[in-house]
């Protein structure tokens, strides 16, 4: 008897579920970046932020238009590959998102931009700093970080004018990215009055420094610049320690990670690096959001998770301004966005851009990235 009360409840409860998922309409918000590869460590943390997002988003409950709204978030790996980038947007596209948070690389997004601009999709890239990426004239291309134009110059200065250095070396990986930093930083050092003796060259997939290290040591630089990401960037401030080109490297985003820490060794001590935005633990509810992102992804957040949270949050606050789910209507609300979020108040210049970008400055200290300064410029 027992048995056919619970069967009768079960039966009950599925038939209420049934009933309120079809009175849910299910919206997708695109997430698109590299959970595969070298920087997956930095992928998985975009995906993880929008995903925190859309559950927060779906536990408070949307209603948009008098229908109830669930937000499904499409997860893409783009492998931080332009090619593959470009299917990624296009399948994004033809799966029907409203707003795609991503992608993660400049160079990437940047590529992407043109499908999602054609198909009048918002874009909003949590990590991409290259100034290019919202300079094509699109209307679609938005972006949460500061850009190299200004992440460049803060490290050129803190380089010359707290470290002292005036001679240095520069190396980028030639993605998008790297170098785009890397000529700013030349750019910069120059226009202040110090020296670039040489700008060498590797890839995003190089593993063996050696024969840059041995010109580097020759040279005598104050300090080094690499324009990349920690994948390589570890494996060259371990070198150059092991060559005992003992200089200071500095680096932005890419590097600045506690898997650069693991990379690198004992040798991340002599890093410096940047990120375009403000620490978490600067936030007003940071402390609060790092906790619940460590319960319930299992990792610590590493730099830009509240970042891809706010992406999320901005198209949602847009669909609610719009007071409705289609991606034209949504996209037509961001130039008007004024919202209090995780990160700030986020508000966007005429090309997309944040309004109001921070920067902070870190070095590594026992294997942890340690905050040096936070830079408004
Ligand atoms: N800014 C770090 C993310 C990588 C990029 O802009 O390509």
């Amino acid at each position: 008897m027992k048995v056919r009360y619970v069967s009768l409840a079960a039966c009950l409860l599925g038939v209420a579920s049934l009933a309120a998922a079809q009175d849910e309409t299910v919206v997708k918000i695109g997430s698109a970046a590299p959970t595969s590869g070298p920087i997956a460590h930095f992928g998985k943390e975009n995906e993880n932020g929008a995903r925190l997002a859309v559950e927060d988003v779906n536990r408070a409950g949307l209603v948009i238009d008098g229908k109830k709204i669930r937000l499904e978030l499409d997860a893409q790996d783009d492998g931080g590959d332009p090619r593959l980038g470009t299917q990624v947007a296009q399948r994004l596209v033809d799966d029907g998102v409203v707003a795609v948070v991503g992608h993660l690389n400049s160079g990437v997004s940047i590529v992407a931009s043109r499908i999602y601009h054609d198909a009048q999709i918002a874009q909003i890239s949590p990590n991409a700093t290259n100034p290019q990426f919202t300079l094509q004239g699109y209307n679609t291309t938005y972006r949460l970080v500061a850009t190299d134009a200004l992440q460049a110059p803060v490290l050129a200065s803190y380089a010359m004018r707290t470290l002292k250095a005036k001679r240095f070396v520069v190396v980028d990986d030639a993605t998008q990215y790297g170098q785009g930093l890397a000529d700013q930083f030349e750019k910069t050092v120059r226009a202040k009055g110090g020296e670039v003796l040489s700008h060498e060259k590797t890839t995003d997939k190089a593993v063996d420094f050696k024969a840059i290290l041995t010109k580097i040591k020759a040279e005598h630089p104050d300090a080094v610049f690499y324009g990349g990401f920690d994948a390589t960037g570890g494996p060259f401030a371990r070198q150059a320690r092991q060559l005992q080109v003992n200089t200071r490297v500095l680096g932005a985003d890419g590097l600045c990670s506690d898997e650069m820490a693991k990379l690198a060794g004992v040798a991340a001590e002599n890093v410096v690096c940047s990120v375009a935005g403000q620490p978490t633990s600067r936030m007003a509810r940071g402390a609060a959001f790092s906790d619940a992102y460590q319960k319930r992804f299992g990792v610590p957040v590493l730099i830009y998770a509240p970042y891809a949270y706010d992406s999320v949050m901005v198209i949602v606050d847009a669909m609610k301004r719009a007071n409705s789910t289609d991606h034209r209507k949504i996209l037509a609300e961001l130039p008007s966005t004024n919202y209090a979020g995780l990160i700030g108040t986020i508000r966007f210049d005429t090309h997309g851009d944040v309004a109001d970008p921070q920067l902070a400055l870190y070095r590594f200290e026992g294997g942890k990235m340690a905050l040096l300064d936070v830079v408004r410029p």
